[in-house]
């Protein structure tokens, strides 16, 4: 290992963490720089307690639904552990419709860290955010706050005070942020979804009527977002 350049090492470690089968790997598909990338992880399905089967029945059927809307940019679903239920189910979803592996993988991943830690460079990342947009309350949204700095605080408030459940809102980062410094991330999209836990404001009570209507919108939100950007 020793021997090993920084390049090598990083190279398998994004193979490692990369869900593709060899023949994709061998074509290149992992990252390439300079493909605009959003790096997206599951809405909902942790503080907010969706329904996983649910939701990646949803995840892939938006997925679909956008992947050729993007121009050369890509999709990928990230989770930052290798047991990750979410990815895995979703992994095989997307297989059993054909879902270009180039347009859309899954990866694993702190998504606050992808290009130092596992070598994918993601130009926008998605936020779990709540409806108040704040910094800290834990998953996602405190990592990915924490990692961008006061800058993310900031260039939020100048663009919304609130998210409404279901919808996006783009978020430029300075580039003094060490997000974007250090990883490459130049957008943050926060993503409000469907609450399910009794404990956080907007609970849906179980009611997956709604839930599966919003977690749809939310995710198309987030979609519309990203291929804003990359126009
Ligand atoms: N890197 C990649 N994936 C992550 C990371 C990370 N650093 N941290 C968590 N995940 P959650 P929600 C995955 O609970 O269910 C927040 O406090 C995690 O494994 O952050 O939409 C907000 O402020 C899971 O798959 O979001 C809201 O109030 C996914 O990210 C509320 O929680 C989402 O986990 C939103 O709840």
């Amino acid at each position: 290992t020793s021997d090993k350049t920084i390049r090598e090492l990083s190279i398998e470690t994004t193979k490692e963490n990369h869900h593709v089968n060899e023949g994709q790997e061998q074509s290149g598909a992992y990252p390439l720089d300079g493909v605009p990338t959003l790096a997206f992880h599951s809405i909902s399905t942790a503080d907010f307690q969706f329904n996983i089967e649910k939701a990646s029945d949803i995840i892939v059927e938006t997925v679909e639904e956008f992947v050729n809307k993007i121009g050369n940019g890509r999709l990928v679903l990230v989770d930052i552990s290798h047991g990750s239920k979410i990815l895995n189910v979703v992994k095989s979803k997307a297989a059993i419709k054909n879902i270009d592996p180039a347009k859309f993988f899954t990866f694993v991943g702190d998504i606050t860290k992808l290009r130092s830690g596992g070598g994918l460079h993601c130009n926008v990342i998605a936020n779990a955010a709540n409806w108040r947009l704040k910094p800290g309350g834990g998953g996602v949204n405190a990592a990915i706050f924490d990692a961008a700095g006061p800058d993310l605080d900031t260039a939020t408030k100048k663009r919304a005070g609130s998210l409404a459940p279901g919808n996006a809102i783009t978020v430029p980062l300075p580039s003094r942020s060490p997000l974007f410094s250090n990883q490459g991330v130049t957008h943050v999209i926060h993503v409000l979804g469907p609450n399910m836990n009794p404990k956080r404001p907007n609970c849906l009570k179980d009611d997956y009527n709604v839930g599966c209507k919003v977690l749809h919108e939310a995710y198309l939100s987030l979609f519309e977002n990203f291929a804003s950007i990359v126009k």
